[in-house]
């Protein structure tokens, strides 16, 4: 510890006083086995985050990240899935809504293998963990070699990946759907409105939300959303979490989500490389989600990927930053990347003119500025689309987007999310993701990842 906390002094230059600031705001949110995204409003262990703060730790303590991403595997189900939260059993009960007692994920899991001791909730979110698992072990592959991190890893990921090919391809057309609007981390997207409309919503006064007492409620999804997102999340509870089995009255195709897990498949692949396992696999169903991707979820009309509605199989005509996502996959059309960049420099996200890339449509009708992924620009999305625009050859935007992340990362004391049109931090500071990728960009990587 005291060798990471030297790391952050004796700094003069302004990209040193922010990576000392950035690893400040890491280590404080470091619980001993892995890190909260805030102290406050987040204080478990998230699926995601835990990614991407990987990502970022690397570049501290190459070890730490490995832990950072073997505490949150070692949650992982015997069905495959990695839950979004794993909670800490020593937070109180009332701190975070919905906590244990809610998804009480050791008896309803059972059937799925939910761990006996660790409380977890039932349901998932993006995979970024085998390309996190990847760049952590190139941060430092002797130290990983001497540990062995990918030997390790490599099994579950695996069977993270084979959960979401077999059981959450609910369309039957080689793409994973999503069941839960937290499931693809943007939660009140209005993407989400139109299949949320089908959701009855749990009774008002039937739970408390703990959220509140952290973030200003225009920051925040609505009482109406919450008590649809409880109603979701109760009725795959009360179906043990059986993908078969739950009716799913949401059921979409999410071009971030599976943008993502294309991206982890590749690594996946060098993975097993690198552990002398067949890499084909993980390839072969990289390729295949490539092509479901472009086949189902590419709005050529509109010009970027949109998500798509299960119930009625109508892709949802929303510009928002989840179909930007995509511009990082590697084998896209060249007309496909050129609208991308289009769409993302257009009217609708205006990206060079506004403060890093808005959730959702500038010109929109549900834009807000402020409320959550409704409008406000985040960090990790920002991240994604630096590499998305430096893999499309677009460096001098990229270059852009970066300054303008680490510029607003330190006017808003790594805040969670930002006013795309201000700049202006939301949400809470101190935010553990926002601080990671800062700490990321701000180093050079040999491989430009
Ligand atoms: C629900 C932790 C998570 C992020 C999500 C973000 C938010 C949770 C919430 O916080 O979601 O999972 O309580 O609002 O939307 O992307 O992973 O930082």
């Amino acid at each position: 510890m005291t060798a990471l906390l030297e790391t952050g002094v004796q700094h003069t230059s302004h990209d040193d006083q922010l990576r000392a600031a950035a690893i400040r705001v890491l280590l404080d949110n470091w619980t001993g086995t892995g890190t909260v995204p805030s102290r406050s409003l987040y204080p478990h262990q998230w699926s995601w985050d835990s990614a991407f703060i990987a990502i970022g730790l690397r570049h501290l303590s190459p070890r730490r990240a490995q832990q950072e991403l073997e505490s949150l595997l070692s949650a992982q189900w015997h069905d495959g899935r990695v839950p979004h939260i794993v909670f800490n059993p020593g937070v109180p009960a009332q701190a975070y809504f919905p906590g244990p007692g809610f998804w009480r994920s050791s008896t309803a899991g059972r059937d799925g293998g939910a761990p006996a001791v660790a409380q977890t909730s039932g349901i998932v979110q993006p995979p970024v963990h085998a390309l996190a698992a990847w760049l952590v072990h190139r941060a430092d592959p002797r130290e990983s070699d001497r540990r062995g991190f990918l030997r390790r890893v490599h099994g579950r990921l695996d069977a993270w990946h084979r959960y979401l090919a077999h059981n959450r391809d609910l369309g039957g057309h080689g793409l994973v759907a999503i069941v839960h609007p937290w499931e693809p981390g943007l939660d009140n997207s209005p993407c989400w409105d139109a299949p949320l409309r089908r959701v009855r919503p749990a009774a008002a006064g039937s739970f408390r939300r703990a959220d509140l007492e952290h973030s200003a409620p225009a920051d925040r999804p609505t009482d109406l959303d919450y008590a649809r997102y409880v109603r979701l999340a109760t009725d795959y509870r009360d179906h043990g979490y059986d993908d078969a089995r739950t009716p799913h009255a949401f059921r979409v195709e999410d071009p971030g989500f599976n943008a993502l897990l294309i991206a982890s498949e590749y690594a996946l692949a060098d993975i097993a490389e690198a552990v002398g396992a067949d890499p084909a696999p993980a390839r072969a169903r990289a390729k295949r989600l490539t092509g479901a991707l472009l086949d189902r979820l590419w709005d050529g009309e509109r010009g970027v990927f949109a998500a798509r509605d299960l119930y009625d199989d109508r892709l949802l005509p929303v510009f928002a930053v989840n179909g930007l996502l995509p511009l990082g996959v590697p084998g896209l059309p060249a007309n496909v990347i050129s609208a991308l960049v289009a769409a993302a420099t257009g009217e609708h996200f205006r990206l060079g003119r506004v403060h890093l890339v808005p959730s959702y449509d500038l010109a929109g009708a549900e834009f807000d500025a402020n409320r959550y992924w409704r409008g406000p620009s985040w960090f990790n999305t920002a991240w994604l689309i630096h590499h998305g625009l430096q893999a499309a050859g677009e460096t001098d935007r990229a270059s852009r987007l970066r300054a303008g992340f680490l510029r607003d990362a330190r006017a808003t004391g790594f805040a969670e999310y930002i006013d795309p049109l201000t700049g202006t931090g939301r949400g809470i500071r101190d935010f553990s993701w926002t601080a990671a990728l800062t700490l990321d960009l701000l180093t050079h990587h040999e491989d430009g990842r």
